[in-house]
């Protein structure tokens, strides 16, 4: 399996250019539920350790279906799949010009949840025009052992959001595991309370809101990903959905920038335009760097070769 690794503000992303299981045709959620039923064992083979870490983002190259787009991709972390993610697209459209199948320019993509489209501005920097992003729930209250009432809102950027004003300690790299901890609470309380996003969808991230912390920037996040790990990025999905919450409080107005910081200091530079369904249409800047190409080899006799899981 041929790889291209990326951070993307110091979240990894593994690009899968070639040895990755055959999905067959269809639309690109098809495809995704078919990695997901019929090749389990491919997210945590491919991300976890001891050829990676929990952090790491796979992105699963694939024909599209679409034909103005450039690639498909399928997004995937250790335990399942995402249906969209803004870093690795970032990271995506860097690792790409790195092997010279895309140049600095316009390209479109195809993801489970809809196609986005990514200017890239260099061989590091680029754009991401997200799907569609809204507000689902405001001020949604849920009771959590410990913590007491925490109060958010429920949105989606590509991916369902529980964001929260309340935070348990400060937003500092410091506090990541209180931070996650508490997020981890927070996740399996709204479960239990049966809050979901639309359709009944599990929220699987949870994302803490602030202040932020350096000068130029207007808000810093604490952002729990489905398997456990913490998004070392701002988050592309969770700012999208972040932005939709500013949108539906009046708080920034079209085309407005807002820079939002990462737990470890990294930034996007966001904004959005008004949707046609009523949500924003966020556009997300950030940075890539490849890291590694390599190889991923699967010995049939290593007894870790499917990853080391919990
Ligand atoms: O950037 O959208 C994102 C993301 C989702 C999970 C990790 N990163």
């Amino acid at each position: 399996m041929r790889v291209i690794d990326s951070h993307t503000g110091g979240e990894p992303t593994r690009l899968i250019l070639s040895g990755g299981p055959d999905l067959g045709d269809g639309s690109l959620a098809d495809r995704a539920r078919r990695l997901q039923e019929e090749h389990k064992d491919l997210c945590a083979s491919v991300l976890l350790e001891p050829r990676g870490h929990d952090a790491m983002v796979g992105a699963l190259l694939v024909p599209p279906t679409d034909p103005e787009c450039v690639a498909g991709v399928i997004y995937f972390n250790p335990v399942g799949n995402l249906g969209m993610c803004g870093h690795a697209t970032i990271g995506t459209a860097v690792s790409l010009a790195h092997i010279g199948r895309i140049l600095p320019g316009t390209h479109l993509f195809e993801t489970p949840v809809g196609r986005v489209e990514v200017e890239l501005h260099d061989m590091h920097r680029a754009s991401v025009v997200n799907v569609e992003s809204y507000r689902l729930h405001k001020d949604v209250s849920v009771e959590v052992p410990r913590l007491g009432t925490v109060t958010g809102d429920v949105a989606w950027g590509g991916n369902w959001f529980f964001l929260t004003a309340d935070t348990p300690v400060a937003l500092n790299l410091e506090n990541v595991v209180q931070l996650s901890a508490a997020a981890q609470q927070v996740r399996d309380a709204l479960a239990t309370a049966g809050i979901t996003g639309a359709d009944g969808a599990w929220i699987d991230h949870v994302e803490f809101t602030g202040p932020a912390q350096s000068a130029g920037g207007h808000g810093r996040n604490f952002v729990l990903c489905p398997g456990g790990a913490y998004d070392r990025s701002p988050c592309g999905t969770g700012t999208s959905a972040k932005l939709a919450c500013l949108a539906a409080d009046g708080l920034l107005t079209p085309g407005q920038d807002w820079r939002q910081e990462s737990i470890i200091g990294s930034t996007y530079l966001v904004s959005y335009w008004a949707g046609p369904n009523g949500g924003v249409i966020p556009t997300v800047t950030g940075e890539a760097y490849v890291t590694a190409q390599s190889e991923l080899v699967f010995d049939p006799q290593d007894p870790y070769a499917l990853g080391i899981r919990g």
